[in-house]
């Protein structure tokens, strides 16, 4: 799927751009950077697993993608980009989000970086560990997402549908944005509670009515300029099926790729401090390879919207 079918001095490409391949993340070099890392691991993924295979599908995509994002038309060429390879995982769930926690604490505090997951558990440590880098009480935290994820976690049934509760423990969800939230397995009592505690959410039909602009608005007034940093975590199926066909939960309704594309261009472009994860992309699930390709696009997008940042040459 990532195979280059052009021949053409004129273009470079992402996979002649990575900085120190496979490089310990640990390993600091001075200079901002868009630092990958891939989480692969789905011993918590609510439905069907498949996730760990993520990461290398995400990044193998992006291989075949040039650095310039002609949508955008903004060159990426600029940015140093960097893999640092895998955060090791194992089938002890709280050692594995131990692991994460203090391996996203000890990231060089200049580095964006670009969580490839996983199924969506990650992101609860992935947010513990940006609060110790950050030393904050709290970060801005925009989620695009069919679910709430706040489901009441059951001891020993620990799943990925319970991460925006048990993080709740020590991360204001104040500043926390919930976009495409559609799936058709709720009640009131999720809406009303993600309300309550002061996050923002959004439906697919909230933003096909306010439009993408005024919600993207929205969004970063709730959550990056009270806070200078925000967080972003992608479920994959917040996407239509048709942009993500290889996911746990498949979602037939949901957000076109398009319209998340812009949203994260210009919440990367905007926003001082931001960090990624993209969670949920289960290559076994997908027999055509567009889950992972519509990740790929979705990551160009941020890092087009980062690249805009760059002042001019
Ligand atoms: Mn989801």
């Amino acid at each position: 799927m990532s195979a280059r079918v052009v021949q053409d001095a004129a273009v470079r490409w992402i996979s002649g751009a990575w900085e120190h391949p496979g490089m310990d993340a640990s390993v600091s070099i001075p200079g901002p950077r868009i630092l990958f890392l891939g989480i692969p691991f789905d011993h918590a993924v609510s439905h069907r697993p498949g996730t760990r295979f993520g990461p290398a599908a995400i990044l193998n995509a992006l291989d075949g993608f040039s650095l310039y994002c002609t949508d955008k038309r903004t060159d990426l060429g600029r940015l140093r980009l960097c893999r640092g390879g895998e955060i090791d995982v194992s089938n002890d769930i709280h050692a594995t989000y131990r692991h994460i926690a203090d391996t996203v604490a000890g990231l060089p505090g200049e580095d964006t970086p670009v969580f490839l997951g996983g199924d969506h558990s990650i992101t609860d440590p992935i947010l513990r560990g940006l609060l110790r880098r950050h030393s904050r009480r709290t970060l801005g935290l925009i989620v695009f997402d069919a679910h709430f994820d706040s489901r009441i976690p059951v001891p020993g049934k620990e799943h990925s549908g319970h991460w925006m509760h048990t993080v709740a423990e020590v991360f204001d969800h104040r500043h926390t944005v919930q976009l495409g939230i559609d799936a058709p397995i709720y009640s009131r009592d999720y809406m009303d509670g993600a309300e309550a505690a002061g996050i923002m959410v959004r439906t697919p039909w909230d933003i096909r009515r306010t439009g993408l602009q005024a919600t993207v608005d929205a969004a970063i007034r709730h959550a990056v300029e009270p806070t200078g940093a925000v967080h972003v975590s992608i479920d994959i199926d917040c996407l239509s099926a048709g942009f993500a066909p290889g996911t746990s939960v498949p979602n037939a309704a949901g957000l076109m790729l398009w319209d998340v594309a812009d949203a994260l261009f210009e919440i990367a472009r905007r926003a001082p401090q931001a960090s990624l994860d993209i969670v949920e992309v289960s290559p076994p699930l997908d027999g055509s390879g567009i889950t992972a390709q519509s990740a790929a696009h979705l990551v160009m997008n941020f890092l087009a919207g980062r690249a805009a940042r760059l002042p001019p040459p």
